[in-house]
């Protein structure tokens, strides 16, 4: 049952109100309109929401591929969210332009300081750079184009074979988010002000809009105003709300609403409508920003996703680091700290659109070896992109003076 919590008074939420003797955030409507599920060619057709151990993709595999689908068709918007890091890394074209075979050691050099002036790291940025170097002693690269053609094969490869974002055919590799369950939770963590909040309320626009069923649970306790901007995201969304209760310990409030949750599809009354189908696809788990040094926070991240495995066996689907790009390369401590206590499944860059170190990507993708599934390129519902690694390569470096549109033709 919930409680009421004393921090309550001090609330000055709109949302927030009272029902039942209980504290909690008023559950938003969907909306009526879900929305057309539309699926792919590829996407095999039928199968049941109850993840994919009948055979098929679950509803929710089948809405990451149409996401993904729809991402490559607005090329423009990733295009532009990486453009800081993309006028950084035009020294390259400089550089390339004076590129002889003769002196090819001072130009790999001059390579690896812009590379790390754009964040790519120093172990990363040698890597690649070793790469070209072989390629020229091997005879394999001899042109300006060839550098550049090598300088994205090897970011591709780092990307892929470090972060498993590969485009491989196995169903498995072309998902979004490994979403199987019924429902399938998502835990995002992540230190303050990475960009967690947004990222839920992305998350739930994107799956929403395509006709998934999403729940938001408000895991950050701290304060009120967090509900709130999760509960306008819903709002925007179409997803529902679970209750809130400020400064109550949050993995107990992650365990009440996945409980309540668990009741109502128990007490499902209809034959017609058997208990799974109250059951929503989607559950995204917001939770506070803590330091990741602050030990005690770390451990509370653990007993929240201790929470979504008690109630749902095999939950949860994913446990995703919310990372701000705009601070480079101090991502990876953070990312390893956060890795440790909680064992991620994935990352979210954001606010890449902010920000000309954007090679972090590949640094932290290659120094921790998890997978990159979206990047934010912006404030909007829309400005969540998912992670396309020769996509990113092009944009960061695209034909001298090419347009979006070239860069798009040339990476797909
Ligand atoms: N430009 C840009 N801004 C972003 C992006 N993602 C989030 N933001 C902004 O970053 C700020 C912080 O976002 P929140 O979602 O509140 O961050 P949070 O991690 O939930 O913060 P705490 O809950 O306080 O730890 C907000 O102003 C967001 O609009 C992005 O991809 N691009
Ligand atoms: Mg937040």
């Amino acid at each position: 049952m919930l409680q009421q919590s004393s921090g309550r008074q001090g609330c000055k939420s709109r949302a927030v109100g009272q029902r039942n003797g209980q504290t909690c955030i008023k559950a938003f409507q969907r909306c009526s309109y879900r929305g057309p599920v539309k699926v792919s060619a590829s996407a095999a057709p039928g199968g049941d929401n109850g993840g994919s151990s009948g055979g098929g993709p679950s509803l929710l595999q089948r809405l990451g591929r149409v996401i993904k689908e729809k991402a490559a068709g607005d090329f423009d918007r990733f295009f532009k969210g990486t453009s800081k890091t993309r006028e950084r890394l035009g020294l390259v074209d400089e550089l390339l332009a004076f590129w002889s075979l003769e002196d090819y050691e001072a130009s790999l050099e001059e390579l690896e300081e812009v590379l790390l002036s754009a964040d790519f790291g120093p172990r990363t940025a040698l890597k690649i750079v070793d790469r070209i170097r072989e390629g020229v002693k091997a005879g394999r690269v001899k042109s300006a184009d060839d550098i550049r053609g090598e300088l994205k094969a090897s970011i591709v490869q780092l990307l892929t074979s470090r972060g498993g974002n590969s485009q491989g055919s196995s169903s498995e590799q072309q998902q979004l988010l490994r979403l199987s369950g019924r429902p399938a939770c998502v835990l995002v963590v992540g230190v303050n002000g990475a960009g967690k909040t947004t990222t839920v309320g992305k998350l739930a626009y994107k799956y929403g809009k395509e006709g998934a069923k999403v729940f938001l649970i408000p895991g950050d306790t701290f304060r009120a105003a967090a509900a709130e901007q999760l509960a306008e995201w819903g709002r925007r969304a179409g997803a529902s709300m679970g209750a809130f209760r400020e400064g109550a310990r949050p993995q107990a409030v992650i365990a009440e609403n996945l409980d309540k949750l668990r009741q109502q599809a128990r007490a499902s009354p209809s034959p017609s409508s058997p208990p799974a189908d109250s059951l929503p696809d989607l559950v995204l788990i917001d939770t506070a920003g803590r330091l990741h040094t602050a030990y005690k926070l770390m451990e509370e991240l653990a007993l929240c996703k201790s929470a979504v495995a008690n109630a749902f066996q095999g939950q949860p689907d994913e446990t995703l680091l919310v990372l701000d790009g705009t601070t480079g390369l101090n991502m990876l401590p953070q990312a390893r700290e956060f890795n440790e206590a909680v064992r991620l499944s994935g990352l979210i860059l954001t606010k890449l659109d902010g920000t000309a170190r954007g090679g972090a990507v590949v640094s932290v993708v290659d120094q921790l070896g998890l997978p990159v599934r979206f990047i934010g390129v912006g404030e909007a519902a829309e400005d969540l992109q998912p992670f396309d690694p020769e996509a990113f390569a092009e944009a960061l470096f695209p034909r001298e003076g090419a347009t979006a549109a070239a860069a798009k033709s040339r990476a797909r």
